[in-house]
């Protein structure tokens, strides 16, 4: 019995098409800059919100009408839970997912059954790996729902809790590896503080760097060769997150020795959390040749937490295609739908409506930055602004040729600089404009 009997394989239609159930600008096979949409975005979707979110909320109960989901959530129910994940993502059309262990299988009495849940629900997915080609774009694990880390995990004060997340990294790793999948992410979760009078901050971004280090030699020991990603978030569930934003990530990886080993994920909301924009995180990211992954969702100005809402805003997208362009593209990562559907937008169908949207919405901005990227303007106009820099004594100066002294002597000779020309913010607003 097909869980969504009402839904064909979704097909691009074009931009006319009045069809919900449609791709209006995603077109997988349409060739962008020598690539194909398909694989310019990777798009992968994220279990825990499409398949086990029910919408609760602070204020009430979960609301989602999942009707394949059984009375109890044993193995059984989330094996079953895998074929309607896999018909769902095949109607799609996405090539990849992401999930947390415990997304996926439920914990049993001991860490032995719950390994052994594992095991069976990970079998179950590899088999539906095979019949449909849908690969695993990073596994994790849930270091923050059990209230054993109710103190955090790798950065928790009880070091049985460091130890118990060791073991159920070590796992997942493991079945990450057997699932082929591309990646394995590392989101704080509870790594981080809620004031700082009873924590010991040293000490535990120390622990942190400890327990990266010891899932890289996990890999290592395993031949587990996929990518590593740290994921910023600035706060929440903590008030301060240590793996609060890109620049912070990247110190973070340079101090403790990680850096060839880690690049980051980065996730729109997160960024607009720590105050940045997503156009920023990617920039500095990828400037600092740390970019990995992309979680897309967006946030909502008029609320300050992590709603995870489905990327629609094409400004938005663009931006991020410009940067992501720009850099050379994201594979081995990809544009993973780290978001959810509202409480209030509670049927199965909503499920792709949201992603259909979300896909849409990229493969607009891929084709707006492809077209800013073909007319050069942008590039043109930047080329220009850092001109001076490009001759005489900016390029003596890049070039290393030069300390204070001998720019004193320079600027006692010239008098004064060469004047300063405009920096054209409304104009090129108004350019990007046109494309959009
Ligand atoms: C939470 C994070 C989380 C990670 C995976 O805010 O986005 O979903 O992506 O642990
Ligand atoms: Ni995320
Ligand atoms: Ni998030």
């Amino acid at each position: 019995m097909p869980a969504f009997p009402e839904v064909e394989k979704i097909v691009y239609e074009g931009p006319e098409s009045r069809n919900p159930l449609a791709f209006r600008h995603y077109n997988p096979e349409e060739i962008v800059e020598g690539l194909s949409m398909r694989d310019h975005f990777r798009f992968s979707v994220a279990y825990w919100h499409t398949f086990r979110g029910g919408g609760a909320d602070p204020f009430g109960p979960p609301t989602a009408q999942r009707p394949w989901e059984g009375p109890e959530d044993n193995v059984e129910n989330a094996v079953n839970r895998v074929s309607v994940a896999f018909e769902f993502m095949e109607k799609l059309g996405v090539g990849f997912y992401c999930f947390h262990d415990r997304d996926v299988a439920p914990e049993g009495s001991s860490l032995a059954e719950t390994n052994r849940n594992l095991d069976t629900v990970v079998a179950a997915l590899k088999g539906e790996q095979q019949r449909t080609g849908i690969q695993l774009l990073w596994g994790t694990a849930n270091l923050f729902s059990n209230p054993r880390y109710v103190h955090g995990a790798a950065t928790s004060c009880n070091a049985d809790a460091f130890a118990f997340a060791a073991a159920q990294v070590k796992k997942a790793l493991e079945v990450t590896k057997e699932l082929g999948g591309s990646g394995y992410t590392f989101w704080g979760g509870r790594e981080g503080y809620q004031n700082l009078w009873n924590t010991d901050l040293k000490r535990e971004l120390d622990h942190l760097a400890r327990f990266m280090h010891m899932a890289v030699d996990y890999a290592k020991e395993i031949g587990f060769t996929g990518q590593f990603y740290f994921e910023p978030k600035p706060k929440e569930p903590t008030k301060h997150q240590y793996d609060y934003d890109a620049a912070n990530c990247i110190n973070f990886l340079r101090s403790y020795g990680l850096t060839d080993h880690i690049k980051l994920n980065i996730e729109t909301n997160h960024a607009t959390l720590a105050g940045h924009t997503m156009q920023h995180e990617l920039e500095y990211a990828a400037s600092q040749g740390f970019l990995g992954s992309i979680d897309a969702n967006t946030g909502d100005l008029l609320l300050g937490w992590d709603t995870d809402q489905f990327p629609t805003d094409i400004y938005l997208t663009t931006q991020c295609m410009l940067a992501l362009m720009k850099y050379g593209g994201l594979a081995p990562g990809g544009v993973n739908f780290d978001a959810k559907v509202r409480r209030e937008s509670f049927e199965p169908l909503d499920l792709f409506y949201a992603h259909i949207g979300g896909m849409d919405a990229f493969a607009r901005g891929l084709k707006i930055a492809a077209a800013i990227r073909a007319d050069g303007v942008l590039d043109k106009m930047l080329k220009e602004r850092y001109g001076s820099w490009d001759s005489g004594i900016g390029a003596e100066i890049e070039a290393g040729q030069h300390g204070f002294a001998s720019l004193e002597k320079y600027m006692l000779e010239k008098g004064d600089i060469t004047p300063n020309t405009s920096g054209r913010q409304e104009l090129i607003e108004n350019i990007i404009n046109t494309y959009v």
